[in-house]
């Protein structure tokens, strides 16, 4: 049989099937010196002597460390339009490291409803004429693209405290405020909750429990894979004069033609060239 781990309390281990049936499992004592599973992996399980067993943890697309989850499909940034103000740097950044674990970046804009300034609206249309998905939220209303955009796959949500990303999940599924609330309680006492991960079912999508992407940490991103972590990007990394080109300074770029024709927003081009900056710098100094 197959099936996802959602949960892993200790050495227990919950696994929900394609049916949404959950099983109750442990781990097969050989399993554990190959592979840490992680809520997120697709498992093999069998019934033996009345329990289900898992037999092997299956091939991963991803694996985030924090939450430690696996085979992540998309990472939801969770953006406000003011309160806290919208960040077109820490956007950008996200998409990067977002984008480097090979995750699906999507915007999510939040309080739409409140009365922001022209400037934050063009910078909002400048993301929903580029190539990442955006949804846009109010208080009152909930966007059905979202429930959309959650059904069927395994996200993270990120983005500041204070954006909205609790509300957005109580809207969706009110059970999911109780539950996160219980785990940290549970946390707070100091129980064996040695390792806890755990995906919560959201529509009829799964959703990680904790916010991925919190640091913004280049380091482990090289300087020529970086220009492959921008979507707007991507449709003219093809055709610069030189292989390696990092569309910095060199002649017969098409990233730089592309932003000088208004193609690619300068502001992305921007942010671009200072995370490189980050990045060779280290490379320098090491
Ligand atoms: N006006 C408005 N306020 C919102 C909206 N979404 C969230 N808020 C408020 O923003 C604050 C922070 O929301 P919360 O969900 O706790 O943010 P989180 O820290 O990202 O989980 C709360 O006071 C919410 O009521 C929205 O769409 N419109
Ligand atoms: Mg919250
Ligand atoms: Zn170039």
């Amino acid at each position: 049989m197959k099936a996802r781990i959602i949960k892993i309390v200790s050495k227990e281990y919950t696994l929900l099937d394609e049916d949404m049936n959950k099983y109750d499992a442990i781990l097969m004592g050989k399993i554990r010196l190959q592979i840490v599973p992680s809520a997120g992996d697709f498992v093999e399980f069998e019934e033996i002597d009345g329990r289900y067993v898992i037999q092997k943890i299956l091939p991963r697309s991803n694996k985030l460390i924090r939450p430690s989850v696996a085979n992540v499909d998309q990472a939801i940034i969770v953006m406000s339009t003011k309160d806290p103000d919208f960040s077109i740097n820490l956007v950008d950044r996200l998409v990067m490291l977002i984008m480097h674990e090979n995750i699906k970046p999507v915007l999510c804009v939040t309080k739409c409803d409140l009365d922001y300034s022209d400037e934050i609206e063009e910078m909002i249309q400048e993301y929903e004429r580029g190539n990442i998905q955006v949804i846009r939220t109010a208080k009152t209303s909930l966007d059905p693209s979202l429930a959309e955009i959650l059904s069927n796959r395994v996200s993270v949500l990120t983005g500041q405290s204070g954006v909205g990303k609790s509300t957005l999940l109580n809207k969706l599924n009110p059970e999911f405020h109780l539950a996160t609330q219980k785990t940290s309680k549970a946390l707070g006492r100091g129980k064996h909750t040695t390792r806890h991960n755990e995906l919560f079912i959201v529509g009829s999508g799964l959703v990680a429990d904790t916010p991925g992407f919190s640091s913004l940490d280049f380091s482990h991103i090289e300087k020529d894979e970086l220009a492959h972590t921008i979507p707007d990007f991507i449709p003219y990394l093809t055709g610069c004069r030189f292989n390696d080109c990092i569309h910095e300074n060199e002649p017969g770029c098409k990233i730089k033609e592309a932003m000088e024709k208004g193609l690619i927003p300068v502001n992305r081009y921007n942010n671009y060239i200072e995370v490189l900056r980050v990045i060779k710098n280290r490379r320098e100094k090491y």
